[in-house]
């Protein structure tokens, strides 16, 4: 059998299930394949240095459509063959630019992924890439799963450890779910998940109006809502919120208090007892809860109390 070699390139989104997933499909079905990882805002210099790398073919997945990108769309001309997978939006202008460029674009615009996008074409009856594919669909449409959820931690505290986003990569590519490295990266994770919650209580601040119980707190590492859920089960408070100044999110929680109401004056929304809204500037200069933001939540608060 004669099987001419090519010079494959991967290039994907770095900092979540979705990204890696599709990349580790591709490496299950291409042995041989150069895995890159990017953030979106390294994609441009990426792409530079892989055409001097000359690949036969370049696979880019998840990495989405920044307006920045368009500068970068005719160099992809000169890569011999460029396949393009993904699900976040573009533009149709966009869209007809880059297919200037590209050999094959293949796109998604509704819930599918771009890890089953890859799992679809690549390996269509392959039980791996199959539940990879899964995992990915979980985290992108924020279904909660502790398979996914725990490979979402290891990908997250390995942002900054090239090595160990590879060996994500290919354990994934091989099926080791379970491998001990996996759980090991995952107990570090629960480590320091561990101190964030610590740090979560040190940073709350209690207030009191009339007889209601408010407490705030914040953290750039949790998402809002996994605050506000930690808040209201270790502070004896009727009604908690939790920020991420990283984000510029607000969450808020009560069993009693109407939330809702609260969000909707800083333009947000929800549930009665769960809601949220985006603030810009929470933080003051010295890294703490800006007083202003505390003013007009408590003001908030006692509003929707009478
Ligand atoms: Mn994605």
């Amino acid at each position: 059998m004669n099987i001419t070699r090519k010079h494959r390139i991967s290039l994907t989104h770095i900092e979540d299930v979705d990204g890696i997933g599709a990349q580790a499909i591709l490496l299950r079905k291409f042995p041989d394949l150069v895995c890159f990882q990017t953030f979106y805002s390294e994609f441009n210099e990426f792409i530079k240095k892989i055409i001097d790398l000359n690949p036969d073919i370049l696979y880019i997945t998840d990495i989405g459509f920044n307006e920045s990108y368009r500068t970068v769309y005719e160099l992809l001309g000169k890569i011999k063959n460029v396949c393009w997978i993904d699900h976040h939006l573009i533009s149709e202008p966009d869209k007809a630019e880059l297919k200037k460029y590209i050999n094959d674009f293949i796109h998604a615009a509704d819930k599918t992924v771009a890890a089953e996008l890859t799992q679809q074409m690549f390996l269509p009856d392959d039980e791996i890439a199959k539940k990879i594919a899964l995992l990915s669909h979980y985290r992108d449409n924020t279904i909660e799963n502790f398979e996914s959820d725990r490979l979402q931690a290891i990908i997250e505290i390995n942002q900054k450890n090239q090595e160990n986003i590879q060996k994500i990569v290919f354990l994934l590519s091989k099926g080791e779910f379970e491998h001990k490295w996996i759980q090991e990266q995952y107990d570090i994770y629960l480590k320091e998940e561990k101190i964030e919650y610590k740090k979560l209580e040190e940073r709350a601040k209690e207030f009191k109006i009339d007889r209601v119980k408010v407490v705030i707190s914040f953290s750039p590492f949790f998402a809002t809502g996994k605050q506000t859920r930690y808040l209201l089960k270790n502070f004896d408070a009727d009604i908690v919120f939790g920020v991420n100044p990283r984000f510029q999110l607000v969450s808020i929680k009560s069993h009693d208090i109407n939330a809702k109401k609260i969000a909707e004056e800083f333009g947000g929304g929800g549930h009665f007892d769960r809601s949220g809204f985006s603030y810009a500037n929470l933080l003051d200069e010295n890294d703490k809860l800006s007083s202003e933001f505390i003013e007009k939540v408590l003001k908030a608060v006692k509003e929707n109390l009478d």
